[in-house]
């Protein structure tokens, strides 16, 4: 397997015991822990070159802004963007935010379509839901087949001029699903659709080139991929952040104010309305370096071959089920399952007592969990810091809980 085992000592989070155990930590799909290098580099921004940023009439400011602005470039490398390609804002949900009261406000009427897919996290499913409340679009929604793919003939079928934008997960946080992007991107075009690609599980585990996607629009968060909270990225085509409009106005993101009216800066500054997450973005860039050193390939494997180990070991528990694709070509490192009649909130409880983090609950995505007929799963994710030993625990601690409940 590739053994990325000595990164661990970079986490210090995880050199900790939890209820006397040691921490197993199995949420990364909620949230990325940190290694030292992006803590440092937080901790260094403010001990030496605090300032805000862009108003700089001395060299501290300067500063900050250069490395803020450096931040952009290294982020916008990461995806293969152009640097004015990259806006910064909170998170995925700033920005799917973003684009739709940017772009769907303004180039959506009655008659037009949404078309979401039924993977979709609430980011990408409630802000539509308000943009087509004041546009009178209407929502659609693709299905996924029974082996938790997308159905693409059901796609083809929605897929038509009415559509004017399509939103996809390019990895479901809940089922683990890839979903063929580029192969969506291209079908949608055809009919003159936009897509908005939300990217906060794919960007942290795997290589994401939004040209080679041809995304219109990417959305992803910084704390998903060991880069600090508060800190999230739009990408959108230069053309596309050239016409749409901002969401939020306020300073900074302004060319000229008069007192009824006021004209913008350049992209990407227009969509950066007050104060942004300066530090955070340092952060996330020291993240992406770190991600970088080890080379999303390398990433992307040690997730397919811990996930593949995880799922032999879960499906061979007797009662308990997956709900995802059982091929780890397909797949990402989110793994969720019920065991018999169990309630998912029991089981975290009695993993936590071993130390085991995992998460319980509908996963921001209940139009999905309803479709699984599962208003609760239990979902252990992984990243690049987890072991076969992590697995191991999970088992383990299952395997006690069909005990404690007398599973038979
Ligand atoms: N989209 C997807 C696919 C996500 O998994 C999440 C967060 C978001 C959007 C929202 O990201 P945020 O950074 O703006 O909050 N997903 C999860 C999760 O699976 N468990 O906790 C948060």
């Amino acid at each position: 397997m590739t053994d990325l085992a000595h990164l661990r000592s970079d986490f210090p989070i995880l050199d900790q015991k939890m209820n006397g155990h040691p921490l197993v930590y199995l949420d990364s799909a909620a949230t990325s822990q940190k290694p030292a290098a992006v803590i440092d580099a937080v901790a260094d921004f403010y001990r030496t070159t605090n300032a805000n940023v862009h108003r700089g009439a001395y060299t501290l400011s300067n500063d900050a802004t250069d490395l803020y602005e450096g931040a952009r470039a290294g982020v916008a490398a990461f995806v293969n963007a152009a640097v004015g390609e990259i806006a910064f804002n909170r998170g995925t949900t700033s920005a799917l935010n973003q684009i739709a009261y940017g772009w769907g406000l303004y180039n959506l009427k009655p008659g037009d379509r949404i078309l979401l897919t039924l993977m979709e996290h609430h980011a990408n499913i409630v802000p539509w839901q308000l943009v087509s409340r004041h546009t009178g679009a209407e929502l659609v929604y693709v299905p996924h087949t029974g082996d938790y793919a997308l159905d693409l003939d059901a796609f083809a079928d929605l897929l038509d001029e009415r559509v004017k934008v399509v939103g996809i997960t390019a990895m479901s946080n809940v089922l683990g699903t890839i979903n063929p992007v580029r192969q969506i991107a291209d079908a949608a075009h055809e009919v003159g659709a936009l897509v908005v690609v939300d990217a906060a599980q794919a960007v942290p585990h795997m290589a994401v080139d939004v040209k080679a996607m041809d995304a219109d629009f990417l959305a992803f968060s910084g704390h998903k991929m060991l880069g600090p909270t508060g800190i999230g990225v739009l990408y959108g085509k230069a053309s596309l952040l050239e016409a749409m409009e901002p969401a939020e106005g306020g300073g900074e993101m302004i060319s000229d104010v008069q007192l009824e009216s006021s004209t913008w800066a350049s992209v990407p500054h227009k969509f950066e309305a007050g104060t942004p997450p300066i530090a955070e973005a340092i952060g996330l860039a020291a993240a992406v370096d770190y991600l970088q050193a080890i080379g999303m390939d390398v990433v992307r494997q040690h997730e397919v071959e811990i996930t593949a180990y995880a799922l032999d070991a879960l499906t061979a528990i007797d009662g308990l089920t997956v709900y995802g694709p059982p091929d780890t070509a397909n797949r990402g490192g989110a793994v969720s399952f019920t065991l018999a009649d169990i309630h998912p909130h029991d089981l975290a409880t009695i993993l936590d007592q071993r130390g085991v983090a995992i998460r319980a609950g509908h996963h921001c995505a209940r139009p999905l969990a309803r479709s699984l007929n599962q208003p609760a799963t239990a979902r252990a994710s992984f990243y690049l810091y987890n072991t076969p030993s992590d697995v191991d625990a999970l088992v383990d601690g299952l395997q006690e809980s069909r005990e404690i409940f007398g599973v038979a």
